[in-house]
């Protein structure tokens, strides 16, 4: 199974489109294996970013991510799935992602831009790994629908 770390950001629980955003997810078909709200710290914010420290948007996104509590979801599918999730998720830009993807649909600025969702295999991987233990995972059930949703 491919997976990707998704955070719903800040924004999107003040928004209260924790559900619709969730929804988006199932129902396209991808399966969850874990999912929490909880309050993101600043050496927990630092580490996810990490590829971003130095840059000048670097301080503000951890003062928007540690800001109010986030949902973290780790959502799991064949091969492609980040590019799928991705794709969902739209540009990093609200006002420039396409109609039709999170944030394309809900945002309109880069600083309050919905949702995170990690960029590849690799990264789905560490991420999954720094936000949940474990025993916070379910790797492998079966839902009944899945023939349904792969051949
Ligand atoms: P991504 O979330 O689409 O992968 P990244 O380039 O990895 O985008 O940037 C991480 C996050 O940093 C973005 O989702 C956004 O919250 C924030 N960010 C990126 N560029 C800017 C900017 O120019 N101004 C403010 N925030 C930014
Ligand atoms: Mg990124």
């Amino acid at each position: 199974m491919e997976r990707a770390l998704l955070i719903l950001k800040p924004d999107a629980v003040q928004r209260g489109l924790i559900g619709a955003i969730i929804s988006r997810f199932e129902q396209r078909g991808l399966k969850f294996q874990g999912l929490k709200l909880m309050q993101v710290d600043e050496a927990l914010a630092r580490r996810h970013y990490a590829e971003h420290e130095g840059k000048s948007f670097f301080n503000g996104l951890v003062s928007y991510i540690t800001s109010a509590p986030v949902v973290v979801a780790v959502v799991a599918g064949k091969p492609g799935t980040v590019e799928l999730v991705r794709a969902m998720v739209g540009a990093t830009n609200p006002a420039k992602a396409a109609p039709g993807t999170i944030r394309g649909d809900f945002g309109v600025d880069i600083g309050r831009n919905l949702i995170h969702a990690s960029d590849s295999p690799e990264s789905g991987e560490r991420e999954t790994a720094i936000f949940f233990q474990p025993h916070e995972l379910i790797g492998e059930w079966n839902r009944s629908l899945d023939g349904w949703i792969y051949e």
